[in-house]
């Protein structure tokens, strides 16, 4: 494989490691934290005895302990050389019922502790608003289905962007709206666990309001910060092209298209929602109040794009609005990842090519990109190491496409890995290991795994 060096990227690049706060935090109800759906979903029994809601029923209550280790952990990605951190706020922390009358200094404190902590250490915070964790208080008042909750959280908006203003350059408004929405509101098997199209049509909605207004306050309150927000997204593919079985195929295509990867960007951009390509998303205007397409609408420094693998799809009689499937990468693939996702590295570069020809994308970077394998550990020397060689070979493939596409003019500037230690894999628990740093739970020993060495000597300048 290429030897790479990170210059070739340019000077301009910036280079990260992302987290999100359920996922590492711990602390679920410390220093007067209120609930979230994460919590309120991990701690509730599945109803049906053959699935449980979660791998062996874990959840975040420990998790990596971040909240009490952040100075180690920080201490660490010193250690590697890595100069961004991007992590989410946890919006109990800061307003525990999720509204303003209930703001908690002990949360509010701790940010600024952690931001503190990384200006200390030279590592540049990069702060995400959302990233999934909505306070239980509003998701009982029916949480994203209920336009009031996109109003507390322009007030919640307002408040961080204000408090932490100065000391953070680059804001991330929404970590992945389509996941939770898709996962939360339609399938049922993420937080709040709702499913069906009469939750997911309004949390569409609503959160795209979300998305637009939490934007442009964003920006009124940090003129000098780089605003924008981070969107999921798969390569899509049809699984035949030839022939009539292929005409519906690529038709499956499109509308999985418009649905996995264009569905929030659009009506940020000012183009609306993807109607053209997926009919069905009409529905989406019973929810419409006069002026929400000015309200949808964002100027983003920025996109954030969360890439790791590709879909491909075949046309289907049985799935109503979509018609059409996924086949499964397990099913065609002989490797996959741990998540059971096929290794596309090509897939980046065609979704870079994607966003980059959308109007007003000024820049994008790459917010997530990872891969999880069972990493064993092995003892050497007296030392732990974990040799995950194939970890290395994923980040390196993926970046190698993140240059071509570079050097074809996408205005791609930076690249965060997910992520930086093994952390709670939301309905996954624990099992998948995503992290450049291995996190052993009884403990809570951290263990750079080689990816997080081979990390350090790209960032240093090094060739790899
Ligand atoms: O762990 C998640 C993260 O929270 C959101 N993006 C995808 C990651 C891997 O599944």
């Amino acid at each position: 494989m290429l030897i790479m060096n990170k210059y070739e990227f340019g000077n301009d690049f910036i280079w990260g490691v992302a987290t999100a706060a359920y996922q590492i935090e711990g602390a679920w109800n410390e220093d007067g934290k209120g609930e979230s759906i994460w919590d309120r979903f991990t701690h509730t029994k599945s109803k049906n005895p053959f699935k449980e809601r979660i791998y062996q029923n874990q959840n975040g209550d420990v998790a990596c302990d971040h909240y009490h280790r952040y100075k180690e952990d920080l201490d660490l990605m010193k250690e590697l050389s890595i100069p961004n951190y991007r992590f989410s706020l946890s919006w109990t922390r800061i307003f525990p019922d999720g509204k303003l009358t209930s703001k908690n200094q002990k949360g509010i404190d701790f940010y600024h502790r952690l931001i503190d902590a990384c200006i200390e250490r030279n590592i540049t915070p990069n702060v995400t608003i959302y990233h999934w964790d909505l306070p239980q208080a509003l998701e009982d008042n029916g949480g994203w289905t209920n336009r009031d909750t996109y109003l507390r959280f322009l007030d919640y908006v307002d408040f961080v962007t204000k408090e932490y203003n100065d000391k953070v350059p680059r804001w991330f408004i929404l970590n992945e709206p389509f996941a939770f929405t898709v996962l939360g509101y339609f399938l049922g098997i993420h937080a709040p666990g709702r499913k069906g199209f009469a939750n997911f049509y309004p949390a569409i909605h609503h959160v795209t309001l979300a998305q637009g207004d939490g934007g442009k306050i964003a920006k009124k309150n940090c003129p000098n910060a780089e605003i924008g927000t981070t969107f999921s997204c798969s390569y899509i593919e049809p699984v035949s092209k030839d022939g009539f079985w292929g005409i519906l195929n690529q038709g499956a295509a499109i509308r999985f298209d418009a649905l996995l990867n264009s569905l929030f960007i659009e009506p940020m951009l000012g183009m609306g929602y993807p109607v053209d390509r997926l009919p069905s998303l009409k529905t989406l205007e019973k929810y419409y109040k006069e002026g929400d397409e000015e309200r949808m609408k964002f100027n983003a420094d920025f996109i954030g794009i969360q890439n790791y693998t590709r879909e491909l799809v075949q046309w289907s009689p049985f799935m109503p609005v979509i018609w059409g499937t996924i086949i499964e990468a397990k099913k065609r693939c002989e490797k996959t990842t741990e998540m059971g996702w096929e290794i596309y590295p090509e897939g980046i570069y065609h979704l870079l090519k994607k966003y980059a020809s959308y109007p007003n994308v000024k820049k994008i970077y790459i917010t997530e990109n990872g891969a999880a394998f069972p990493d064993q550990l092995v003892e050497e020397d007296g030392k732990i190491r974990i040799h995950d060689i194939e970890r290395i070979n994923f980040l390196k493939s993926y970046l190698e496409q993140v240059l071509r596409a570079k050097k074809e003019g996408v205005p791609v500037y930076g690249y965060f890995i997910w992520t930086f230690i093994d952390n709670f894999e939301w309905a996954e628990g624990y099992r998948p290991r995503f992290g450049i740093v291995y996190v052993d739970y009884q403990t809570q020993k951290r263990y750079v795994k080689d990816s997080g060495y081979w990390y350090r000597d790209f960032l240093e300048g090094k060739d790899v």
